[in-house]
């Protein structure tokens, strides 16, 4: 059966590839497994239909052979799991290609996501200050020092491009680009993901979707 990956139908972002569907179609082409797409509008989202899917009423969803699963960093590593390309085969490269994947969504995304969230959800609330913006940058800051420390000059996280690599720019692509420009080996980082071919593809696909007005009802 081909995959079918559930998505938004119209991504606030417009297609800059921010929502996380954005990571398993980049797992899949770099894999070279072909997949369907089903699209959800925010209505349907959180649809019994949907939650049998994906408890959360959130995207992406992802189904096989009557397996479905949810939780993007889960179907990237079944994906990884079950094709060749995206973990190492030694056992211990592949633990840690797994231990950075973790690390990409258990402590570099939070603070990148509070942050961009505080934005949308601050203005009007009590505790919307500045002071608070400014905290939340110093936590993505000491994140981005950190991983900037132990990348160095390496091309990749560990060895060969791998899914953690795929997590981690993705999660770095939602950090303000400023702050991310304070760490040049990140920079470049980003833009060596970026030019992957898989990467290519997978934006143009979501992308073509996003960048036209947004359809009545989404
Ligand atoms: N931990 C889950 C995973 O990794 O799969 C998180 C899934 C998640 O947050 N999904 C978001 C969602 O469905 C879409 S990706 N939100 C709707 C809801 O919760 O009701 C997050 C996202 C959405 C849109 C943008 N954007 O437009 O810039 C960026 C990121």
């Amino acid at each position: 059966m081909t995959p079918i990956l559930t998505v938004f139908k119209w991504s606030p972002d417009g297609g800059k590839g921010m929502a996380r569907d954005m990571r398993v179609r980049w797992a899949l082409e770099e894999v070279g497994q072909p997949y369907e797409v089903r699209f959800v509008t925010f209505k349907q989202m959180k649809e019994p239909e949907h939650r049998a899917r994906q408890p959360f009423g959130q995207i992406p969803a992802y189904e096989e052979d009557g397996l479905q699963l949810f939780e993007s960093g889960a179907i990237i590593h079944h994906i990884a799991q079950t094709h060749p390309g995206l973990l190492p085969d030694d056992r211990a490269a592949r633990a840690r290609a797994v231990t950075w994947m973790f690390a990409a969504v258990a402590t570099v995304e939070p603070p990148i996501v509070e942050r961009e969230q505080a934005d949308f959800t601050d203005p009007g609330q009590p505790w919307h200050h500045e002071a608070r913006f400014a905290f939340l940058d110093g936590q993505i800051r000491t994140r981005l020092r950190d991983l900037s420390a132990f990348l160095g000059d390496r091309d990749w996280l560990d060895g060969q491009f791998s899914a953690a690599d795929l997590m981690m720019v993705l999660v770095l692509r939602r950090a303000d680009a400023a702050l991310v420009a304070e760490f040049p080996n990140l920079a470049a980082y980003i833009a060596r993901a970026e030019a992957r071919p898989a990467y290519q593809r997978a934006y143009a696909a979501q992308h073509v979707l996003y960048s036209g007005a947004p359809p009545d009802e989404w």
